[in-house]
């Protein structure tokens, strides 16, 4: 050939890997963080030709999303499963088209034999460490807590609920209100104006929210009733994302279970090695660490995300 094209010294040439990745949206500081660590993994750089898309959330649209990637003919497709269920027949359309899937992040609950195999993060032990904080910390006294859901139907959502009232079962913590916030900053926000609505500032001791973005729009609505985040109503979340960890270190959250979303490697070897036809885990799990305002401010400067 002419040159210039790059050949640098792989025996395999330079046919990239298509790979068709079906996001669930752009709805957290999370999924920025994750999208990003995916195309970064995904790269021509690294061997692979991605085709990105983000579903805004729709279930009905990511479904359609995969069954587009499977009509292309993508050598093999990633997904961020917006919601747990209604998976079976588009994962089995893909086993029929030869298509290896890898999922990322959230799971579902379709058999597992549909899929490769999945990389992400015990959202039920995030409850559970999120849980046994609020448990010891504010267990013996009567306190009311409301809950920010994530998206309805998500695994990360269904988990961080079951986890964390495993953990709190017994103790003085009342859960007197729980509703879906979508893991967005505007949900909390609104969703925490309504419960201030209903119960007044006094009425809420503590706040446990399934995200960080959440947990933000719930301090604009605290501070909007004229109440003081962290103090007056003590905020819980999970994701540890940079402002999350600002507003711990401010003293606005009180406590916060990490959940990474650098999985882009992970995932691009696993796909690798499934073309490969090397042998793979059916599940990659990725640990978690939680935070206090004082060990945030110790990790800040090093957090990658
Ligand atoms: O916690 C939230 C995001 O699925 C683990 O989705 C993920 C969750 C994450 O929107 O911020």
């Amino acid at each position: 050939t002419s040159g210039g094209d790059g050949a640098d010294g792989g025996d395999g040439g330079d046919e990239l890997i298509t790979v068709g990745f079906a996001q669930t949206g752009s709805e957290s500081g999370w999924r920025s963080a994750n999208t990003e660590s995916m195309k970064t993994a995904f790269s021509e750089e690294n061997g692979f030709k991605l085709t990105f898309n983000a579903a805004d959330n729709d279930p009905a649209a990511q479904i359609a999303a995969v069954r587009d990637f499977i009509n292309q003919g993508v050598d093999a497709i990633v997904i961020a499963p917006i919601v747990e269920d209604g998976w079976d027949d588009v994962l089995q359309e893909a086993k029929d088209a030869d298509i290896p899937v890898v999922l990322e992040d959230r799971t579902v609950t379709a058999p597992d034999d549909l899929y490769a195999s999945w990389v992400g993060l015990d959202f039920r032990q995030e409850g559970v460490m999120a849980g046994e904080w609020a448990a010891e910390n504010f267990g013996s006294e009567a306190t009311n807590m409301v809950v920010l859901e994530g998206t309805t139907g998500s695994a990360p959502a269904n988990e961080r609920a079951e986890g964390f009232d495993e953990a709190v079962e017994g103790t003085s913590i009342e859960k007197i209100d729980s509703q879906t916030g979508d893991f967005t900053r505007d949900g909390g926000k609104t969703v925490m104006e309504g419960f201030l609505q209903k119960y007044g500032v006094d009425g809420i001791d503590l706040v446990y929210a399934h995200n960080d973005d959440m947990a933000l729009g719930a301090i604009e609505a605290i501070e909007a009733a004229g109440a003081t985040p962290g103090e007056d109503i003590k905020i819980i979340s999970i994701d540890a994302v940079k402002d999350g960890m600002l507003a711990l270190i401010d003293n606005k959250i009180n406590f916060i279970v990490e959940c990474n979303p650098l999985l882009g490697e992970l995932a691009a070897g696993i796909v690798k090695d499934v073309l490969a036809g090397d042998t793979v885990e059916k599940t990659y799990f990725v640990t978690d660490e939680s935070f206090t305002p004082e060990q945030a401010a110790e990790v800040i400067d090093s957090r990658l995300y």
